[in-house]
C-alpha cells in the first residue's frame, strides 16, 4: 500500500512512519510511506503556498497551483489511488471505511493547513473528503496518520499475530474487553479470576460478556447497529434479572418515598 501524504511539514509524518508498527510495516514492504512538500512545487524564490482569502476575512486559504502540481506527482507515482482531503467536512472516518480504504492500492492524501485549500481543488481532484471528528485540528497531517494508522494495522502481516486486527474494539460493532497483564494485585485491586483458570472458552465468553457490557454502558448507540445474538440477549437477561433482585431487595429495606408516583 503506497501512501503519498500533501503536507508542508512532512517531518510531522516521516515521525510517525519512523517508528513502531508504522516502521514494521515499512520495512517489510507492507507499506511505502511518501511525503510530498507542497512548497516544492510552489513557484517563486519564495514558494508561497498560501494567500488571502477572496471575500475578506480572518486567515489564509492554500494555493490551488502548488497541490494541483503535487497532486499530479502524487498521481503519477500512484496511479488509481483516491485523493483524500482530510477535513471537518468530510465523511466520518470509521472502522468499515478503514477496512475499504485498505482495499486499496494506495491512498494520495490532502492534508491542509490555515483555513484550509482553494475549493476548486477540493472540487476538480478530490476523490473522498474524509473526517476523524466533530473537532478542528490546525492541519490535516494528524488526521491523515489516524486514517494510514488504522489502514495499516489492517493490512496482512502488518500485525504480528495474524488475526488480532479483527479481536480488537468494533469487531462486529462491540467495544473491547478490559485487559490486564502482571501483577495479579496492583494497589489492593486483583483480576478477574476467571483469566487465571486457563479455561479457554470460559474466557473467551467473559471477554464477550464484559465487551458487551462494556459496549451497553458507554456506546449504547453501537448495539443498534447490529442485532443481538443469542448469546448476547440470554446475557442481558441474566443482567436484568440481578437488577430486578437488586431493587426488589433495596426498596424493602430503603427508605424514602420509591419513585414512579405509584
Ligand atoms: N482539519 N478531520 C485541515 C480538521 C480535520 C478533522 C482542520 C483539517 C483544518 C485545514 N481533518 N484543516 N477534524 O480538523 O480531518
Amino acid at each position: 500500500m503506497k501512501f503519498i501524504a500533501l503536507t508542508i511539514f512532512p517531518e510531522l509524518l516521516q515521525a510517525f512512519w519512523d517508528n513502531g508498527i508504522m516502521r514494521r510495516a515499512s520495512a517489510g514492504g507492507i507499506i511505502e510511506p511518501s511525503a510530498l512538500n507542497v512548497r516544492d512545487y510552489a513557484q517563486g524564490r519564495h514558494k508561497v503556498t498560501d494567500d488571502r482569502p477572496y471575500g475578506g476575512g480572518c486567515g489564509m486559504v492554500m494555493k490551488p497551483e502548488p497541490l494541483a502540481a503535487a497532486i499530479g506527482a502524487a498521481r503519477r507515482t500512484a496511479p488509481g489511488a483516491p485523493v483524500i482531503l482530510l477535513s471537518p467536512q468530510g465523511r466520518r472516518f470509521d472502522q468499515p471505511m478503514a477496512k475499504e480504504l485498505a482495499r486499496c492500492e494506495g491512498l494520495i492524501l490532502i492534508c491542509g493547513r490555515y483555513e484550509g485549500i482553494d475549493e476548486r481543488i477540493s472540487e476538480q481532484f478530490v476523490d473522498l473528503e474524509v473526517s476523524i471528528g466533530d473537532f478542528v485540528l490546525t492541519g490535516g497531517e494528524l488526521a491523515a496518520m489516524a486514517v494510514m494508522d488504522a489502514v495499516t494495522r489492517l493490512l496482512p502481516g502488518a500485525l504480528g499475530n495474524e488475526d488480532s486486527a479483527d479481536q480488537d474494539s468494533f469487531r462486529n460493532q462491540r467495544l473491547d474487553c478490559g485487559h490486564y497483564t502482571r501483577p495479579p494485585e496492583f494497589e489492593g485491586r486483583t483480576i478477574p479470576q476467571v483469566l487465571l483458570t486457563g479455561h479457554h472458552e470460559l474466557i473467551a465468553r467473559w471477554r464477550r460478556a464484559d465487551g458487551l457490557m462494556r459496549t451497553l454502558v458507554r456506546r449504547p448507540d453501537l448495539l443498534q447497529l447490529k442485532p443481538l445474538d443469542g448469546e448476547e440477549i440470554g446475557l442481558l437477561e441474566k443482567w436484568r434479572g440481578e437488577i430486578d433482585k437488586l431493587i426488589r431487595s433495596q426498596r424493602d429495606s430503603g427508605s424514602g418515598p420509591s419513585p414512579g408516583g405509584g
